[in-house]
């Protein structure tokens, strides 16, 4: 396991926290993943929960904050999230979820990619910590944040396989 993988996906948790992470294979090249995941402005690109989203503070770099709508459905009208890390070099990219109307407070996310050891791929490594919303266990906030998580990764592959194809 490379450094980088311990090093951004070791997350301080709270008591009252859940933490988990998701992995993905993609067969594209990092620079065609990382070209859709690093447009903290276009998360609509690859995740299909999010409506429209619109910048409300900053240009794209680090401390740029987004407003994103998500579709209905969900128990979640809106969400404001920060730009936290975006690396270009070692393609890494954090948000952090600071306002909205939803139920994952103090969500935050890290995503990095990392070139497959054999092959022209991608595996991509999310990981997230989030508090547990009242009412709800451990158990049920991470099988729902892990849903989706894995939606927007598997979403993410297709993308990018189709567009090195
Ligand atoms: C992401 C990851 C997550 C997004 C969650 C987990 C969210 O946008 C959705 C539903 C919610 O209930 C919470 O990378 C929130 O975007 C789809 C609005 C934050």
């Amino acid at each position: 396991v490379p450094d980088s993988v311990v090093k951004y996906h070791a997350h301080l948790v709270g008591p009252n926290q859940c933490c988990s992470a998701a992995i993905q294979r993609i067969s594209a090249p990092v620079s065609t993943v990382w070209s859709v995941v690093r447009r903290f402005d276009n998360p609509q690109a690859y995740k299909h929960f999010v409506k429209s989203c619109h910048l409300i503070d900053g240009d794209g770099n680090v401390g740029t904050l987004r407003e994103v709508r998500v579709i209905s459905g969900l128990p979640a009208v809106n969400s404001t999230e920060k730009l936290e890390i975006l690396d270009e070099e070692r393609h890494v990219i954090s948000f952090s979820v600071v306002g909205g109307d939803h139920r994952l407070a103090n969500y935050k996310s890290v995503t990095t990619l990392h070139p497959e050891p054999l092959g022209n791929g991608t595996i991509v490594v999310e990981s997230y910590v989030v508090d547990v919303p009242k009412g709800n266990t451990r158990d049920e906030t991470c099988v729902f944040v892990d849903t989706i998580v894995k939606c927007n990764l598997l979403s993410l592959k297709q993308i990018a396989e189709n567009s090195s194809r």
